[in-house]
């Protein structure tokens, strides 16, 4: 079994030139699991937070590294979580008690039997891009190519945007190297009923992604959840309309359309995914 870690995302309204918003603070209770200090992080199995999210469990990065001395797996903890324009964090964390972790404790699994292995195949999709034309995978043979997850209306800063700011940075150094050439990059929306190809085009842009290196597919919902489960992405509808609760993977595919890496959530960096594009069998010369 894999575990997961979720997060949901509200409605977002905001249109995309009204000044920052003011950032928005819920109260958060929930058991931690992991701390990772360096990071400034903390992994918790938190309930629904009002309003937000379900019950779920995801890292939070925390206001201050000193809110992390003494704490301990299995605490239970009382906190604010602020979300602001490009970050989300914990603040006015209080520790109310200690119990044992439970087993699961870390929310929806996918059994190993959906996952995509290391060396197998990537599966085509159905794929359109985002000037509506078929895109299968197998068009990207002869390229390796980094492949995630997002939807245009992800309000979380710490997620799909992440990942676009991610990207973007890997674009700027595939066109600055010449060993990076054949790269390209490609993002599958969760919310395909929304993000059809006119508006992944205008996402596209607001990402600066350059069209001939980096592509936005959607298609049927079903064939698009079912394409990102083999990665193991699961997505659930949130509470209130326009809202993907999810997960995050990002896979590098290489030059034989064979899976060769896959990371998880947010915590790595774009010299990360370049190394591991560095890794993977580049184009026959
Ligand atoms: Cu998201």
């Amino acid at each position: 079994m894999v575990r997961l870690c979720l997060t949901a995302v509200a409605l977002l309204l905001a249109s995309s030139c009204s000044r920052a918003p003011e950032p928005r603070r819920y109260e958060l209770h929930g058991q931690i699991l992991g701390i990772d200090r360096d990071r400034r992080e903390v992994l918790v199995d938190h309930e629904d937070i009002k309003g937000f999210m379900p019950a779920m469990t995801m890292p939070y990065k925390v206001s201050d590294p000193a809110m992390l001395d003494g704490r301990q797996p299995g605490d239970l903890i009382t906190a604010t979580l602020v979300v602001e324009e490009v970050q989300a964090y914990l603040s006015a964390m209080a520790t109310t008690g200690h119990a044992p972790i439970r087993a699961g404790a870390a929310g929806p699994s996918i059994t190993d039997a959906d996952l995509l292995k290391e060396g197998e195949a990537v599966p085509g999709g159905a794929f359109v891009d985002e000037t509506g034309a078929a895109f299968p995978l197998a068009s990207l043979r002869g390229h390796r190519v980094a492949l995630t997850f997002i939807y245009t209306r992800c309000p979380l800063p710490d997620f799909c945007p992440l990942m676009d700011r991610h990207f973007a940075a890997v674009q700027r150094q595939i066109g600055a190297s010449a060993n990076l050439a054949d790269v390209r990059l490609v993002s599958v929306t969760l919310d395909p009923g929304f993000d059809t190809p006119a508006v992944l085009r205008a996402h596209a842009k607001a990402a600066g992604a350059n069209p001939r290196l980096w592509h936005f597919a959607t298609g049927s919902r079903d064939d698009v959840l079912a394409f990102a489960r083999r990665f193991g992405v699961l997505t659930e509808p949130g509470e209130s309309e326009g809202v993907v609760v999810h997960n995050l993977r990002t896979a590098i595919i290489d030059a034989e359309g064979r899976l060769a890496s896959v990371r998880s959530g947010n915590m790595w960096t774009p010299a990360d995914l370049v190394a591991d594009l560095e890794q993977a069998s580049a184009p026959a010369r």
